[in-house]
């Protein structure tokens, strides 16, 4: 089948997230025999998760002098709007690119509600052209989730002590594995005290956590039966496999969280904190959909867990039950796996309008 030539804008608001999502969608799309240029305002994040860069991705610095060279398919990700006179030419163009805004991932409403809309530009330089919407999600009338062909597979063949050493990582016989990946916790001290209860090795990934840890444990970097490991910044791929390592993981933003899903390990999704508490709205509705459609309900105490790890109550509620938790994200994860992946979907949808 004849590749499609994609353009996807990105620009770095903040943290890794925006640079994440779009790196992943590029190798995805890569992966399958697409042609993708990446258009990245900031390209520090890809230094740091991607250095080696994959075949069938080009990385371009962002210019508002950019010229529109035909693609077939232009992404923004996230209403980051491409350049004016981009658009211009695009709008220029016969037939016209298709135009796909790349949303946040959410599973409020809002996001099947909107998911494929289209939103035909009046004015401005893209007039007479079609912006379609594209909202990730957790269901079928929804864009679903990110996850390249083979990863279920690769995922269940991991060896996860060999990754370990080979990552400079000793464990212990008898100590289970957690992964902190958050932003600023003030009761991280609690936290740190609950899972020291048991035999525990904390690995934490580049970040602020890095330092809240350090400053929680002091230079033994132990805390009871919990002793603490800093990483240096890994590949996304490696990263994954972190996260494949693991018993119990804290994750942040929405790429991080959509690969714990993947892991099937339990984890928390630390939100990224909004001061209108939009993050506790949507912290419920992801909440609301896994009980909906995972076979296994998540354990009682699981709300309670992941409302304190954003900002509810002041004291870290009693660990649940890890066995539980497990099946829990275990039936979900089969059920999101049972439905075609995001990059499937895409290339469905952007098929449909040719
Ligand atoms: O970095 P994030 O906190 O990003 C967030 C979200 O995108 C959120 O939507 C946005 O509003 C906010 O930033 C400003 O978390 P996220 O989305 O999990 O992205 C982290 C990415 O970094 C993910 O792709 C994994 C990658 N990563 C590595 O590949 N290697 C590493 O060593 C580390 C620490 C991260």
């Amino acid at each position: 089948m004849r590749s499609v030539r994609w353009t996807l804008f990105c620009r770095v608001i903040d943290n890794l997230g925006d640079a994440g999502v779009c790196w992943r969608l590029a190798a995805d799309l890569a992966g399958r025999g697409e042609t993708v240029q990446l258009v990245i305002d900031d390209a520090s994040p890809l230094h740091r998760i991607a250095p080696r860069g994959t075949p069938g991705v080009d990385v371009i610095a962002w210019s508002d002098a950019l010229d529109f060279e035909g693609a077939e398919v232009v992404i923004e990700a996230f209403g980051c709007n491409p350049p004016e006179r981009y658009v211009e030419q695009m709008a220029k163009t016969i037939p016209p690119p298709r135009w796909i805004n790349l949303e946040y991932l959410s599973a409020e409403p809002h996001a099947q509600r909107s998911h494929a809309l289209p939103s035909p530009q009046w004015q401005g330089p893209g007039r007479g052209l079609t912006k379609w919407f594209y909202y990730p999600g957790f269901t079928a009338a929804t864009g679903g989730l990110l996850r390249e062909p083979g990863l279920l597979r690769a995922r269940a063949a991991f060896d996860r002590d060999a990754w370990l050493r080979a990552a400079h990582v000793v464990r212990g016989a008898h100590e289970r594995v957690s992964v902190l990946f958050s932003y600023a916790q003030p009761g991280l001290g609690a936290w740190l005290s609950a899972l020291g209860a048991e035999p525990t090795l904390l690995l934490v990934p580049q970040g602020p956590a890095q330092a809240e840890v350090q400053a929680a444990l002091g230079p033994a970097m132990q805390s009871g039966a919990l002793r603490a490991q800093l990483l240096p910044w890994l590949t996304q791929v490696d990263f994954d496999r972190l996260l494949w390592s693991s018993d119990l993981s804290v994750v942040r933003g929405e790429d991080s969280l959509v690969r714990a899903l993947w892991a099937g390990a339990p984890f928390v999704w630390q939100l990224y904190p909004q001061h209108d508490g939009a993050h506790l709205r949507k912290l419920l509705a992801f909440l609301a959909r896994w009980r909906a459609d995972s076979p296994a309900a998540p354990p009682a105490g699981i709300d309670a867990w992941f409302q304190w790890w954003n900002g509810v109550g002041a004291a870290p509620p009693a660990l649940p039950a890890l066995e539980g938790w497990r099946d829990a994200v275990h039936g979900w994860r089969d059920h999101l796996a049972a439905q075609p992946d995001l990059g499937s979907r895409l290339l469905g949808f952007v098929a449909s309008k040719r």
